[in-house]
């Protein structure tokens, strides 16, 4: 098959010319299906950061503390929250959540509601406020702030009555106001029993009031959204069908949220924009523990993990939980800059710099991977064309094995499948069909020769899309699992 540019250009002209009033036809579509906020549309270029489990289970060796554990057990000996933000720079992490207070109750800040905090250890002689030294460090860092608040609490002892519906509200309160701003705030579905025996009837509709009263701007994690969703594992991969839309109506979450292949992949019609969050640890447990300090994940396996994660339009969580010094550990460290360099080596060479792609506006924008698709709009690009296939045409025969594709977010999700084929001049030499892209879908393969590819996707209102396309030649041991 030869492809003639100048013929398929003039097709595309016509087509351009033919759909004329793109812009009427991409606003009639936005009202047919939710598209994200402005705060989710920056949560997903977030990608990559941390999650820190740190507290009593860090000096006890557990990963689900009783609740009764002695205070003074809490006594990290060169506690540094700016190594932990300094090195998550460095790791190309973009932000920190840390488990403020976990399902033991103890809270790693000097909380008025709870008599089982960090004021009552030996750390510091009670003069330690973690959270305001972590908020402190991801500020200097450039980072951002995020809390997970368990609503599950063995200590409390008004856990498992109304009144400590109350406590948790209030507790949320006393966090936002000492330690904004709360880029995310990760709940946990956790319901067990408390001191008293009994568990708690948690009023999520009450706490998503208060968190969308004191703080409308932070992007909310449960199984449930509201904002952002679980992606139905702790292994840390979406679902290679993977869409941001969620069914939320009947379900809650914990015990009752949606089955977990349905929050792995969304629903294709669902009602809300509720994105996908991997959340993931670097060693087999959330809470630090010697015996795994050779279990650590390395460079590779998390590389293997990004693909399945944020190459899949979703966000890596990636827990890092710091050890009995309250550092992070330097086996942990060592794996996260392996990971930092394998991405930056693997993505430093967009070899469509200098190829053509027969999507003649703006194509200079367009086989930019980084190019915003606002910068795309502003210059009446892409927007609307009716067409459902773009070739691009390399410079020279190049080796490759991973192309990326992106979606236009912010217009809403459509495109249901796609379909790449690859060419050595007239020959095909490959194909790779796949179905959602969301965000960022990334595609990797055996390396092949190609001179061009074609890229057909099946948009469910017709639209056209895509808002970007590169490609890449990796170590070929980093290629998707
Ligand atoms: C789970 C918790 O029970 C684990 O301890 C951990 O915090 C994980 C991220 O969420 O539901």
């Amino acid at each position: 098959m030869v492809f003639n540019s100048i013929n398929m250009k003039k097709i595309i002209v016509a087509i351009i010319v033919i759909a004329c009033s793109p812009l009427v036809f991409s606003q009639g579509d936005k009202k047919l299906q939710p598209l994200p906020t402005k705060q989710q549309l920056a949560w997903h270029e977030m990608e990559f950061y941390l999650f820190i489990h740190f507290g009593p289970n860090t000096f006890t060796d557990k990963e689900w503390g009783h609740g009764d554990e002695p205070e003074d057990i809490f006594n990290p000996t060169q506690l540094d929250c700016r190594q932990w933000a300094r090195i998550a720079k460095q790791a190309g992490a973009k932000g920190i959540i840390i488990t403020a207070k976990h399902h033991d109750g103890f809270c790693l800040w000097p909380g008025k509601y709870s008599t089982h905090t960090v004021r009552e250890s030996k750390w510091k002689n009670g003069k330690g406020d973690v959270l305001k030294e972590l908020s402190q460090a991801c500020r200097e860092q450039g980072l951002k702030f995020g809390v997970y608040i368990s609503p599950w609490d063995r200590n409390h002892p008004k856990y498992g009555t109304a009144e400590y519906n109350d406590v948790y509200v209030n507790t949320m309160k006393e966090i936002f106001s000492n330690y904004s701003p709360i880029w995310e705030l990760w709940w946990d579905g956790a319901n067990g029993e408390g001191p008293n025996g009994k568990k708690q009837v948690y009023n999520w509709d009450r706490f998503k009031k208060t968190v969308n009263t004191i703080s409308p701007r932070t992007v909310v994690f449960s199984d449930v959204g509201p904002n952002i969703r679980w992606v139905g594992n702790e292994s840390g991969f979406a679902g290679k069908t993977n869409w941001n839309y969620l069914d939320t109506v009947g379900f809650t979450p914990g015990k009752y949220a949606p089955p977990v292949d349905t929050l792995n992949q969304g629903n294709a019609f669902g009602k809300a924009w509720i994105p996908a969050e991997c959340d993931v640890s670097i060693r087999p447990g959330w809470f630090y523990h010697a015996n795994e300090d050779d279990k650590v994940k390395s460079g590779e396996q998390l590389f293997d993990l990004y693909l399945k994660s944020v190459g899949r339009g979703s966000n890596l969580l990636l827990n890092v939980p710091p050890d009995k010094r309250g550092l992070i550990n330097e086996n942990d460290s060592a794996a996260l800059m392996s990971f930092k360099k394998l991405r930056d080596e693997s993505f430093a060479k967009n070899i469509l710099n200098d190829a053509k792609a027969y999507w003649e506006i703006n194509e200079e924008a367009f086989l930019n991977d980084n190019v915003n698709y606002r910068a795309l709009d502003k210059k009446g690009a892409v927007y609307g064309i009716n067409t459902q296939s773009f070739m691009v045409q390399l410079h020279n025969p190049k080796q490759v094995n991973c192309i990326v594709l992106r979606e236009a977010i912010h217009l809403g999700q459509s495109i249901e499948n796609f379909k790449v084929i690859l060419f050595n001049n007239d020959q095909q030499v490959g194909e790779i069909n796949g179905t959602t892209i969301g965000r960022k879908r990334i595609l990797t393969f055996s390396a092949k020769t190609i001179t061009s590819f074609k890229v057909t996707f099946h948009d469910r209102f017709g639209n056209d899309n895509v808002s970007g396309v590169a490609a890449y030649l990796l170590d070929e041991k980093l290629v998707e699992k």
